[in-house]
Order: structure tokens, then C-alpha cells, then sequence
């Protein structure tokens, strides 16, 4: 395909982001896409977001865990790209208002000490991590109804909005497969969920993120934050409340949404 096409896409979606307006699935009318299409229009999305005066911090991977595919009907993990636009301020408020239909999803995040590339094994991951961290992450889909194919969840960055991190740990210091997450609305717990849902091990979606972009000549590079997939089904954001990823032992990322 070509690259206006690709670029024609990403700007739809980046219009729909813009006008807080949801579109009907891209495959509908163009259902030969493919999935490299799909990554291609993603890298023209924030192309085009770097014309803006964004900078790229790091990905996000999604669809990582079981609860995640069956809530979302679509069986494989995908990444997206993160940008610093995308971080929740500093005094940790976040105007639900501004996106068309975002829902929250509790996360573990790592920070590269060090470059990873290619096929690497978990100690190797482990060892590239300076930290870890709860993370919130906001999606919201830029389709109707949160209702898409892969090929259109790719081409929108994975559903990519907003997202917060806790209090930066030494990874070693955990046991990565047997965190405790709890996702918060003021005082309520109203999910649950184990660290363990995330492909057995959070550490194996950050070892899957370098295999799939060292199949793009890419790798993730120090610095970079990584978000590793939510460990249970997203819930739908509501103005008015403190939300919080309280991670027994590691730390609490957290918002009020207004
Ligand atoms: C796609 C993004 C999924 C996750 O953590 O699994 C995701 C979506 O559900 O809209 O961020
Ligand atoms: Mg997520």
C-alpha cells in the first residue's frame, strides 16, 4: 500500500482524537488491510504526532492478558507507541472530558536502564529494567463502541489515550509473576487482579515488545517506559473520582478524574 494511504488513514484517526468523535471500523470499508498496514498507519499516526511537537517515551503493549482478549474479542498481543502527551500531569488530574469514551486499565510499567533488542531471555530482561511500577492506563478507541478487528486496533496505537505511573522500584526486588493489583474508585475496590495474568509474567510481555520490533529492524531503547498490558477487563472512566492501581508491596499510581 502506499504511504499516503497509510498517512490519509492515520489523519482520520488524529481528526477523530481532535474532535472527540468516534468512527466506524477502518476495515469495514477496507477490509484487505493487513496487520503490517496496520503497524505502518500506526507509525504514520505519530509521525504525525511528532510534527506536533510530541516525543516518543515508550510503548504500551495490549491484549496481553485473558481478560483482556475476551472483553475485546481479538486474541493477540499488539503494541502501540507512547508520547509524552499522553502523560498525566504532575498534580495527577485528568479531564476524562477531553477524550470521546476512555475507560482505565491496571497495569506494571518498566523503565529501561538499557537498550533490549531482539530474542532475549527473562534474566536479560530483567536485567535492562532500572525499574518498575503500578501503572494506569487510560484507553480510549478511537472506533464506535470500542468495537474493532486487530488490523484497526493496531492502526489506532492500541487504543492509546492517557496513562500514569506509581513510584519507580528496583525490578529485581519483586516477584514479577505474583503481584497484587487492585483498581480503585475512591475507597472501593472494583477489580482485582494478578500480575500473572499478563502472559504468566508482566517480564514476558516486555521479552514479546523486543521480538516484535526486532521483526521491524527496531528495539527499545533506555529510557523507554513500557506498559505491559492490563491485567483485567477495562472499566469505563467516570468524572468525579480518585482512581487508583494500588499494587500490594510496589506502589499506588493514581488519578482523579474530572
Ligand atoms: C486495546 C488496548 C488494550 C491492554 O492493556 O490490553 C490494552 C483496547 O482494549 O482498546 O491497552
Ligand atoms: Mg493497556
Amino acid at each position: 500500500m502506499e504511504n499516503d494511504l497509510y498517512t490519509f488513514f492515520a489523519r482520520q484517526l488524529a481528526d477523530c482524537r481532535n474532535r472527540r468523535e468516534a468512527i466506524e471500523p477502518i476495515t469495514i470499508k477496507h477490509p484487505n488491510l493487513t496487520l503490517h498496514d496496520a503497524y505502518q498507519i500506526q507509525k504514520a499516526g505519530i509521525l504525525l504526532r511528532e510534527t506536533h511537537g510530541e516525543k516518543r517515551v515508550g510503548y504500551k503493549m495490549g491484549l496481553t492478558s485473558h481478560a483482556k482478549q475476551q472483553q475485546m474479542q481479538v486474541s493477540q498481543p499488539i503494541l502501540g507507541v507512547l508520547t509524552d502527551r499522553m502523560e498525566i500531569n504532575t498534580e495527577h488530574s485528568f479531564a476524562a472530558k477531553k477524550l470521546i469514551h476512555p475507560k482505565v486499565e491496571p497495569e506494571i510499567a518498566f523503565i529501561l536502564g538499557k537498550d533490549l533488542k531482539g530474542n532475549v531471555t527473562l534474566d536479560e530482561a530483567l536485567a535492562a529494567c532500572s525499574g518498575i511500577c503500578a501503572a494506569l492506563d487510560v484507553i480510549d478507541s478511537r472506533y464506535i463502541d470500542f468495537k474493532f478487528t486487530l488490523v484497526d486496533v493496531v492502526a489506532d496505537n492500541c487504543s492509546a489515550g492517557a496513562y500514569v505511573l506509581g513510584p519507580i522500584k528496583k525490578a529485581t526486588d519483586f516477584d514479577l509473576a505474583n503481584l497484587s493489583l487492585s483498581l480503585i474508585e475512591n475507597n472501593v475496590i472494583i477489580k482485582q487482579g494478578n500480575s500473572n495474568a499478563i502472559l504468566n509474567n508482566p517480564i514476558n510481555s516486555l521479552i514479546m515488545l523486543a521480538k516484535l520490533l526486532a521483526a521491524e529492524n527496531d528495539y527499545i531503547k533506555a529510557g523507554s517506559i513500557v506498559l505491559s498490558g492490563s491485567a483485567t477487563d477495562a472499566v469505563t472512566i467516570k468524572p468525579g473520582l480518585r482512581i487508583a492501581n494500588e499494587v500490594k508491596g510496589l506502589g499506588t499510581a493514581e488519578f482523579v478524574s474530572l
